[in-house]
């Protein structure tokens, strides 16, 4: 693991690499918005520090008190309302246009990459503007907040609606995660942005991305399980280094 604090400490073959690749993929976490004011899941800060994941991002816990988790989901979405992508987003979605083949793989539920431009996105673990309904499984948008009914039914055929995002227990969407898998393994060069890298199966994309060659470049503002995998890890706050990241790029 080498750790930097710089774009500019980076080694210069790294560089070269991240100059010359061709194939990119980018898998980004909530460090990524934490900027933009979204809590994080974990740290001192965390959104689990004062919530329970089984009792709030389960489907057991939906079946047990939809209300429950509705209103939990209500909280967040009328937090979530009003922000906007940060330097860090804006600099990923220029980043697309500078290489042929881009993708941007984010465990994020907020929207805001999609918000900041980015195109080429799979979305891993669903959006916090999509609900899905339990009865018919249609999906639709809602940018309501807070939410008029509580919990939110279907407008169709009056089943109850489930916020369109993935649970702990439950399994990712099968064609979501074929393009992750394959970006992973097709890519020169994956960089792992603002994750804590615990969560499967995400979390594992790094490796199976070192495995198939590429380079894997991590930025955080502390090391992670990912650390040890990556062939550099810039310590800072994303907001800043994707900026410095991208002008190096564009630089001879
Ligand atoms: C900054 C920064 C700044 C801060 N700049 N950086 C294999 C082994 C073990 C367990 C499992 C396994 N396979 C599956 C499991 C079970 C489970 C799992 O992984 N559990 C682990 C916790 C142990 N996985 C699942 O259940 C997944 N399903 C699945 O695999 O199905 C098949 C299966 C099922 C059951 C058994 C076996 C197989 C589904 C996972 C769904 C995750 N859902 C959540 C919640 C959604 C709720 C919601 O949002 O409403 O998604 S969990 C939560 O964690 C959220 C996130 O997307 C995800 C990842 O968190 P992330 O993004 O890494 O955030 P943090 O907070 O953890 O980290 C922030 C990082 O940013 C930190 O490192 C900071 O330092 C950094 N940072 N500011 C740069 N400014």
């Amino acid at each position: 693991m080498t750790t930097h604090k710089n774009v500019s400490d980076l080694a210069v073959n790294v560089l070269q690499k991240i100059k010359s690749s061709k194939h990119i993929s980018v898998l980004t976490g909530a460090g990524v918005s934490a900027e933009s004011g979204v809590p994080t899941f974990r740290g001192e800060e965390g959104l689990w520090n004062n919530y329970r994941a089984e009792e709030l991002a389960t489907p057991q816990a939906f079946e047990r008190d939809p209300n429950l988790v509705w209103r939990w989901y209500d909280w967040r979405r009328t937090l979530l309302a009003p922000l906007k992508p940060n330097a860090g987003h804006y600099a990923l979605s220029q980043m697309e246009n500078f290489y042929d083949n881009f993708t941007l793989i984010t465990q994020n539920v907020d929207g805001l990459h999609r918000m900041a431009g980015s195109k080429n996105l799979v979305e891993l673990h669903g959006n916090i503007w999509l609900m899905r309904c339990t009865a018919e499984g249609t999906v639709m948008e809602n940018k309501n907040t807070p939410l008029v009914a509580m919990p939110p039914k279907c407008n169709e055929c009056g089943g109850l609606l489930r916020p369109h995002i993935v649970w702990f227990g439950e399994s990712l969407d099968e064609d979501i995660l074929t393009r992750a898998f394959r970006s992973a393994e097709q890519c020169d060069l994956f960089f792992v942005i603002g994750t804590s890298g615990v969560v499967q199966p995400a979390a594992s994309l790094a490796s199976i991305a070192k495995q198939n060659g590429a380079m894997v470049i991590e930025i955080n503002l502390e090391p992670t399980p990912i650390s040890d995998v990556a062939d550099a890890t810039l310590l800072g706050p994303s907001a800043k280094v994707l900026p410095g990241l991208l002008n190096a790029m564009q630089k001879d």
